[in-house]
């Protein structure tokens, strides 16, 4: 039998293995498992597989399924579920990196992970360098010869910046580097980066994946033996996903497909209002011809997601007057919610990069961040029309 298609495994896929018919995966509220025996016991923590303790993966059936289902999404054989986006992405770089490796990230990328790269791994010895991904030739001068790991965001936070995963899977396959994307602003349904080379997917489920704002978690999705190597340091650094979260993650998967052409179809309209709009000098989103990697984006994603930022004329000042003026949209980070979320990157989610980098990324201070909504498109749009006005 062919393979079910996407919308198909967002149901599907991770679903039914459930005790006494249960038509819905269970919520298995347990921290830890009874074994038969003594025997059966020391298999289990001798590597057999099989459940022993919430901490260690796999956790419990709940996130069992979770993980089915994403890995089936992603197009990935394993996965590990954790309690945020950068709980998995201090496990990926805990297991990838020692001491004196160096490691070649992405320049536009979120303020947290920015943080963590800059300044926490530098702490143990881990050397960093951020370089701009969407050209070919400075990520090839950035390489050095103890380069173990490239990471990418792609589209990128808050620029929405593309860079070209097959031609960087293979720029870090041939350094002996893997290939890590940050894959929460397109979710699987419109880019898989396993499929375009990449050899590790982590993405904040808080976003697109849970997709309703109520949640924090996070998720790795790669072959089994990365994986298997980011066991033991997400065991021990503890942040794994919580077991409601699980269950949340798995029911906002079932309707990812949904939501996600909700999302962008809304956020191709707003950002056509907004290109067009005399108060604002520029939009950032792949789905216009006007973005710098519209082509690369439509090559390597089948949709352009719900995330955009712009640029309005007069600076933070004007910014601040639209941010305060919206009814409909509320002004708060985090993103891919199913309500339209606005806020200022360089006071709020990049704050922590210094200013002369974010002005040379295009993070100005006039910059507007968007993740739009699944509301109806007329009225966002009329909160934004009535906004700019009384800029
Ligand atoms: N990766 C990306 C691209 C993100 O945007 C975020 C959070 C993370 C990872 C971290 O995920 P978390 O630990 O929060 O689950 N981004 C946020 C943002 O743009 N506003 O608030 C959080």
């Amino acid at each position: 039998m062919k393979e079910p298609g996407f919308g198909t495994r967002c149901v599907h896929a991770g679903e039914g293995h459930n005790p006494y018919g249960a038509h819905a995966t269970p919520i298995y509220q347990t921290s830890t498992y009874v074994f038969d025996n003594a025997e059966q016991a020391a298999e289990i923590f001798s590597g057999a597989s099989g459940y022993r303790y919430i901490r260690s993966a796999p956790n419990t059936p709940t996130h069992a399924a979770f993980i089915e289902k994403i890995c089936s999404l992603e197009g990935g054989e394993a996965g590990l579920a954790f309690s945020s986006g950068m709980a998995a992405e201090i496990a990926l770089v805990l297991s990838m990196l020692k001491k004196g490796d160096h490691l070649l990230s992405t320049n536009i990328i979120y303020g947290g992970t920015f943080g963590l790269f800059s300044s926490l791994m530098t702490k143990f010895g881990i050397e960093v360098s951020f370089v701009d991904t969407t050209n070919e030739e400075i990520i090839r001068r950035g390489l050095q010869e103890n380069t173990k790991m490239i990471f990418l965001e792609s589209p990128a936070n808050p620029t929405m910046a593309i860079s070209d995963i097959s031609l960087i899977g293979k720029i870090a396959r041939d350094a002996g580097a893997i290939l890590a994307v940050d894959n929460t602003f397109a979710t699987p349904y419109f880019q898989r980066p396993l499929c375009l080379g990449a050899d590790v997917v982590v993405e904040s489920c808080t976003k697109y994946i849970g997709g309703h704002g109520d949640l924090l978690g996070g998720v790795a999705v790669a072959g089994r033996e990365i994986i298997q190597k980011m066991k033991r340091p997400a065991v021990l650094a503890g942040g794994t996903m919580g077991t409601h979260e699980a269950w949340l993650c798995l029911r906002g998967l079932k309707t990812l497909h949904l939501r996600m052409e909700r999302h962008a179809k809304n956020a191709m309209q707003l950002a056509q209002f907004l290109h067009s709009h005399p108060r604002v000098s520029r939009v950032n989103y792949p789905g216009l011809a006007s973005h710098p990697q519209h082509a690369l984006a439509s090559r390597q994603m089948s949709g352009w997601g719900g995330m955009l930022s712009f640029e309005v004329k007069g600076g933070i000042d004007a910014g601040q007057r639209l941010m305060n003026s919206l009814k409909l949209c509320s002004l708060a980070v985090s993103l891919g919610s199913v309500d339209t979320l606005v806020e200022h990157p360089a006071s709020m989610t990049h704050a922590v990069m210094p200013r002369e980098m974010r002005e040379s990324l295009g993070i100005s201070d006039g910059l507007v961040r968007v993740s739009v909504g699944i509301e109806d498109e007329e009225d966002i749009l009329q909160d934004f029309a009535e906004g700019l006005e009384k800029i």
